[in-house]
This record gives structure tokens, sequence and C-alpha cells, in this order.
């Protein structure tokens, strides 16, 4: 099967996952309808393809790995949801449609935020109850550290202070680890831990860091390049707010070629953990996508 075609069909898998989790907990609609609101408002839900792809690769429980990545995937839209808010980067568009505030309100988004991402530990929590396996435990752990003050919040508060700072390469290089980096390495993680593999732990957090700089690099790239109708959101948003980016540090040439050595080094580790090659696919098509 083609690349494509298996990413469409991975991605429809999580959307329905993402739905059922959504629906079966029979949330009060005054806060459901904003959470569905920015879950259904699509994403290329590459988190969760990460658990899942990794576990498929390495023999374990695919069913399991679709929790630990939607669970993932609702950490990642409660940090979209708050990035957008007026208090952060103030953005009226993601994913194509109007951001969450601009829809429901700043009070309501907030909540809708905070409901996400205790959803997603709600989710966790009920695999840990069902599977009584301390790999599971490990891989939970590891997902709180990301999203919280060791990870996702510290990059978002080091990237706040830092506006209008001139922050060197490996300033922005550490600010990133954390703040996209971290979760990125969790997905990937949890699907070694899903799949009873620590053996392989090393190699799989090199191959997600590899992954996660290069991503990031994209997305730089992007918000200097990029077509605000295929990005689903504006561009020049970092210019604008006088960031430090790896486009500004290095120049666009220079960012192009680095993001390609990253994906280089991430496809090397990849062919040797998914000898089906689409995580090496994926890899290449992280760094040629235009949103
Ligand atoms: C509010 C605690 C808190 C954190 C926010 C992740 C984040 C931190 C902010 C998002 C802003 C941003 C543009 C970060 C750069 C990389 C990134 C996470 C891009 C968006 O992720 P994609 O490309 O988005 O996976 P989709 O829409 O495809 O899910």
């Amino acid at each position: 099967m083609h690349f494509d075609q298996q990413l469409k069909i991975k991605q429809q898998m999580i959307n329905a996952r993402l739905s059922e989790l959504l629906d079966e907990a029979k949330i009060n609609n005054i806060i459901y309808e904003p959470m569905k609101y920015s879950v259904d408002a699509g994403g290329k839900r590459i988190r969760p393809i990460l658990t899942l792809s990794i576990t498929e690769a390495l023999n374990g429980n695919t069913k399991d790995a679709l929790d630990f990545g939607c669970a993932i995937e609702f950490i990642h839209t409660y940090s979209l949801i708050h990035d957008d808010l007026p208090a952060m980067d103030n953005d009226d568009y993601r994913r194509g449609k109007l951001t969450n505030h601009k829809v429901f309100g700043e009070a309501i988004a907030i909540l809708a935020g905070d409901a996400l991402l205790n959803f997603a530990f709600e989710v966790l929590s009920q695999k840990l109850i069902e599977s009584n396996n301390l790999l599971y435990i490990k891989a939970v752990n590891e997902i709180v550290k990301a999203s919280g003050a060791r990870g996702m919040v510290a990059g978002q508060a080091i990237d706040i202070i830092s506006e209008n700072k001139k922050l060197n390469l490996e300033e922005l290089y550490n600010m990133h680890r954390l703040k996209t980096g971290a979760i990125i390495e969790a997905a990937c993680v949890a699907g070694a831990y899903i799949s009873n593999r620590e053996d392989i732990l090393e190699s799989i957090r090199e191959f997600s860091r590899n992954l996660g700089v290069a991503f990031q690099i994209v997305d730089d790239i992007l918000d200097f390049t990029g077509d605000e109708k295929k990005l689903g959101k504006s561009v020049g948003k970092d210019k604008e707010a006088n960031k430090a980016t790896y486009v500004t540090i290095l120049g666009i040439e220079e960012a192009k070629k680095r993001a390609k050595e990253y994906t280089d080094r991430a496809i090397e580790i990849a062919s040797n953990i998914d000898k089906s090659g689409f995580l090496s696919k994926l890899t290449e098509y992280l760094l040629v996508r235009e949103n």
C-alpha cells in the first residue's frame, strides 16, 4: 500500500477513536462542544501516529497504543487552544478554522483546554487500571513529565519570556526540546513501553529527538515561507513577535540544510526500528510537508 493511503487509514482510525472516547464519556454539552470543536478541527495527528506505528513495528498491542496516542492528541489539542489565547500567541485561526476562544470566548476556551488535559489522564489512567502493567505506568509517567513543568509548559514559559530577546542556537534548541520535543519523544517512547521493548529505548529516544528538531525547524521555515491557506493559520507570527527561530538564527538555506540532516539521521535510526519502512516515510513526509 502507498504511504499516503497508510497515513490516511491511520488518521481515520485515530479520528474515530478520539470521537468515540469523547462520546463515551458523556460530558456535559457546555464543555463537550468546545472540546469537540478543537479536536475535530483536524490536524495531522502526528503524535498518535508515532505511538501507533512504533507499536506496530515492535509487535505491541496496537489497541492500547491507539488510546495512548489519542490521550497525547488531547494534550496536544489543549496546548494549541491555550497557545492561541490572547494572553499567549493571540491567534484567530488554527487548522483552518476560527480558534477556540474566537468561537466560545476566552473563559470557555481556557476551560476546554483544562478539560482536554484532564480527560487525557482519565483515558491513560483507565489503561493502567485495565492493564496492571508496570511498563504502561512508565509510559504514563513519561507523558506526564513531557506535558508539564519539566516539558512543554516549561518550554512555553521560556518561549514567552524570550520574546524580543536574542537567543543563541543552543538556547533555542533547549527551549524547543521542552516545548515541542518532549511530547514527541513521549509519544515514541510510549510505543516502546507498550511493546515491552525497554531494550531499544535509547534508540527510540535518539530517533525522536532528531525527528523533533527537524519538525521544529520545518515549522519555523513554514512560518517564514508557508502558504496561509495550506497551513490553516497565519504566517509571519514569529517575525511579528520578534521571536528567535531557526530561520532568524541560521537563515533560510542553512535551516533547510539542518532540517534535512536531522531528518536523515532520524531515518537512519527509523529503518532499524521499523522494517516495514512506514516510520522512515513518515519522517521524510514531515520534512516535505506544507502544513
Ligand atoms: C500552552 C502549555 C502550552 C503549550 C503550548 C505546543 C505549543 C506549546 C504551542 C504550539 C505553537 C507552535 C506553533 C509550536 C511549534 C510546533 C508545533 C507544536 C506545531 C503544531 O503541531 P502540529 O504541526 O499541528 O502537529 P497539527 O495541527 O497538525 O496537530
